[in-house]
């Protein structure tokens, strides 16, 4: 490369020269900088319960151990776009009331007797539930159980503050007041293709507050036994939006698959960026010649553009996970490709 000293000047005058560039900036297809990894729940669950006894949620607002890709540690996020952490609160517990404009949500692993009031709304949770918390909306948890509560938390904040658009704001007070039904939202579109016709689409999110784990199963044993599924997901089913039939928020899309026993699914990759949990079973997920083994509760990575297979190894019980993915986003821009893919190793 040419050291003409012209080229030292450049900078100073907030100029470059785009043939030295040229490559990075315009790859023949995506590199994503995140690496596929683990978080294994065996290592995850005693830390969460030593800081549960260690600091009070009056010295954190939330007590949560965040996911951060060792490839993506400034800003920490878990892929790309996407950010999925650990929280734990205690029986007789309050977490703060607050909101943000990034789109949030829970995904239930342990506990039971604690719920998060969403804009005035009491919504319970048990393990397997979904729970949204879409932008902008108040939120804050409370934990009448009698034994610790341990949920992840998924978060779309690294794409929202890439966009400069995150907004914070703390509740006056600590809670909020309860203004609606519990639960409400969850059970006036219960049934999905009988919708409370007296309302009209409020936002882009979905209606729906809690998705139960209880309906996931009934969706489960309806259509797992009358249908093939994908070669590449198994019985992979979408939380969808009543109003639209689309993703329940409009940046990430929810999504949780059955793999059954010796499952050994088709490569493909993908631009949107995923992060699955385990919510039963053991298998592996083999992602561009990295093999990923999980187990129930971990919580794993896969890049966006990375080529990727899931392997249900056992031979006797269905292996299900969760994931979620900025596919929404992908789509809305025109971004989404996606193509069968082989992940070798
Ligand atoms: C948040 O608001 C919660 O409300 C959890 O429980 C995790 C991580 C980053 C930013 C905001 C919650 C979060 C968060």
């Amino acid at each position: 490369m040419t050291t003409e000293p012209v080229y030292d000047e450049l900078p100073r005058h907030g100029v470059a020269p785009l043939w030295r560039y040229y490559g990075n900036l315009f790859p023949a297809q995506p590199r994503s900088r995140a690496v596929p990894f683990v978080w294994a729940w065996h290592d995850m669950r005693p830390h969460l319960l030593h800081f549960s006894k260690t600091l009070s949620l009056d010295e954190a607002e939330r007590r949560v151990l965040m996911l951060v890709n060792p490839a993506l540690t400034e800003p920490p996020a878990t892929v790309n776009t996407l950010y999925a952490g650990l929280q734990v609160i205690l029986p007789g517990e309050t977490a703060q009331a607050h909101r943000h404009t990034s789109n949030a949500f829970r995904f239930i692993i342990e506990g039971s007797g604690a719920w998060t009031t969403v804009d005035g709304e009491r919504v319970h949770m048990s393990p397997g539930d979904l729970l949204l918390t879409p932008g902008w909306a108040w939120h804050d948890h409370t934990h009448a159980g009698d034994a610790p509560m341990i949920w992840l938390d998924a978060l779309d904040y690294p794409l929202v503050n890439a966009l400069e658009a995150g907004f914070y704001e703390k509740y006056p007070e600590r809670l909020q007041p309860v203004t609606r039904p519990d639960d409400a939202g969850s059970r006036q579109f219960l049934h999905g293709r009988l919708n409370p016709a007296w309302q009209s689409p409020q936002g882009p999110n979905s209606p729906v507050t809690r998705y139960t784990w209880a309906e996931t199963e009934r969706a489960f044993d309806a259509i797992a036994d009358s249908a093939e599924g994908s070669d590449v997901d198994g019985i992979v089913l979408e939380y969808t939006n009543p109003w639209t039939g689309g993703p329940v928020m409009p940046t990430i899309s929810c999504r949780v698959q059955k793999l059954r026993p010796g499952f050994e699914g088709a490569g493909r990759r993908h631009t949107a960026s995923t992060i699955f949990h385990v919510v039963r079973g053991e298998g592996a997920t083999i992602v561009d010649g990295t093999r990923l083994d999980w187990a129930q509760h971990d919580t794993f990575a896969v890049p966006g553009w990375a080529a990727y297979r899931h392997l249900n190894t056992s031979t006797s019980a269905d292996a299900v996970l969760f994931s979620y993915s900025d596919q929404p986003v992908m789509n809305a821009l025109g971004l989404y490709r996606c193509e069968p893919a082989d992940p070798a190793a």
